[in-house]
């Protein structure tokens, strides 16, 4: 069983994994407008994780006793400056994401909730990869400027997520 603050807070954590997949879809559409299907492919397969995130949680709080409540999704942006605004703000929204689930770890540690101190675990490794992956494009493409060749090559290399 989980405490009612526990199940709350994990149901605020099942919003914030839907509403990454829908960031993610969002920046995929854009960069599907844009022609760089690569850069979509990958970011469609990332909003494919963040529900299994989603889900992975939802199935938990049924596991432990509780009730899922599902509530509104915030509206993303629709329209970016390009590859690079996107992935600062994919890598910015990775590091608001971590710090919400340290923060379910505080809470678990806090409660003594020993089963959702060792569930989050998996998480708070995910949470490494992820900002680590937004981190390395973001490197890459500051490298790259504007240099079209390098933007195209890169656009195939992302592509292969997807696949
Ligand atoms: Fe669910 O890890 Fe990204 O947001």
């Amino acid at each position: 069983m989980i405490s009612k603050e526990m199940e709350k807070a994990l149901n605020g954590q099942i919003n914030k994994e839907t509403y990454s997949a829908y960031l993610y879809f969002a920046m995929a559409a854009y960069f599907e407008s844009e022609n760089f299907d690569g850069m979509a492919a990958f970011m469609k397969a990332q909003a494919g994780e963040e529900l299994e995130h989603a889900m992975k949680i939802y199935n938990y709080v049924n596991e432990q006793g509780g009730r899922v409540v599902l509530e509104a999704l915030e509206k993303p942006q629709a329209d970016y400056k390009g590859a690079l605004e996107i992935f600062e703000m994919s890598l910015k929204h990775e590091k608001f994401i971590t710090a919400s689930i340290n923060k379910l770890v505080d809470q678990a540690i806090k409660e003594n909730d020993h089963a959702t101190r060792a569930f989050l675990n998996w998480f708070v490794t995910e949470q490494v990869e992820e900002e680590a992956t937004m981190d390395a494009i973001v490197a890459k493409l500051k490298l790259i400027g504007e240099a079209g060749h390098a933007i195209l090559m890169l656009d195939a290399q992302l592509g292969k997520r997807g696949e």
